[in-house]
């Protein structure tokens, strides 16, 4: 995968990604580029107030609360329904993704929802096909997104996410998909600008002779030795990007004051399908 061909994102906006490309997403599709990166597609003043609910609410603890810290040790909170965490019991994860769309219905109001601002950017990226909310074939409905509150020293370390090549998980219908993406919106850096945690995106995508060095973690020497490049995706406070999740990513340890803070989506997708699905 590595190439003479700079690997840089495409973006800042919507317009500049089609002067690019006139089909986005299959450019994805092919690692041709890291990243679609929309910036400031999410205003940090309703990241702020959205913030400031959550902690009120109790779904998240606040930063600076050693007691709560204490009490729960968690470095990584979800609001919403995760595939890969819940998906081993298909039903338990179903009956949980109704309450995610209950809560999720008046989590936003007085705010612009920031959901709909991932959705609406991919429907116009996946020109001529239709953006929705992933679903069995009984119309049983998964998370449409999820907030991911990653505290001090959580990691995600070399990997990949594929509802088959990785996670195995032909039960579900968004299994048909060849491809799967992330979009993701940047709700709150863990530091202020420039020292913040990041994620890297690794010009490699996933094949079975990279498996043991990912399970070896010792992907970064096998990246070295075969000059693969990289790209760090620095995201400010509002950001939105889109990379395919067959690529080896990573997310170093979150190191500042404040927990990073994401609203994440997976998307299934395949150039002849004329649907995407997203779910979380
Ligand atoms: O938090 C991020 O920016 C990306 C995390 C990740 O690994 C993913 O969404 O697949
Ligand atoms: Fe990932």
């Amino acid at each position: 995968m590595s190439s003479a061909e700079p690997w840089t994102p495409v973006g800042p906006d919507i317009e500049s990604v089609f002067v690019h490309d006139p089909d986005p997403l299959h450019a994805l599709s092919e690692a041709r580029v890291p990243a679609i990166l929309l910036r400031q597609a999410y205003a940090p003043t309703q990241c702020h107030g959205l913030i400031r609910r959550f902690i009120e609410r109790g779904l998240m603890r606040a930063p600076d609360d050693p007691m709560a810290a204490a009490q729960d040790p968690r470095t990584r909170i979800d609001i919403g329904t995760s595939l890969g965490n819940r998906g081993a019991d298909k039903e338990a994860f179903l009956e949980h993704a109704i309450g995610t769309h209950e809560l999720f219905n008046t989590l936003f109001d007085g705010f612009e929802n920031p959901v709909k601002i991932i959705y609406d950017a991919l429907s116009t990226l996946a020109v001529g096909k239709q953006v929705k909310v992933a679903r069995e074939p009984d119309g049983r409905l998964y998370g449409p997104a999820i907030f991911r509150v990653h505290y001090g020293g959580h990691t995600y370390r070399p990997h990949i996410d594929h509802v088959v090549l990785r996670e195995k998980r032909s039960q579900y219908a968004v299994s048909r998909f060849q491809h799967q993406f992330a979009g993701v919106i940047c709700f709150q850096n863990d530091s202020p600008d420039g020292a913040s945690t990041q994620a890297i995106l690794h010009r490699c995508l996933w094949t079975p002779e990279i498996q043991p060095y990912i399970e070896a973690g010792t992907f970064h020497e096998y990246a070295t030795e075969h000059h693969i490049d990289h790209y760090r995706v620095d995201l400010a406070q509002g950001d939105l990007y889109f990379f395919n999740t067959r690529c080896i990513h990573e997310v170093p340890a979150v190191q500042g004051r404040n927990p990073r803070i994401v609203l994440a989506t997976f998307i299934g997708y395949s150039p002849d399908d004329d649907d995407v699905y997203v779910w979380s």
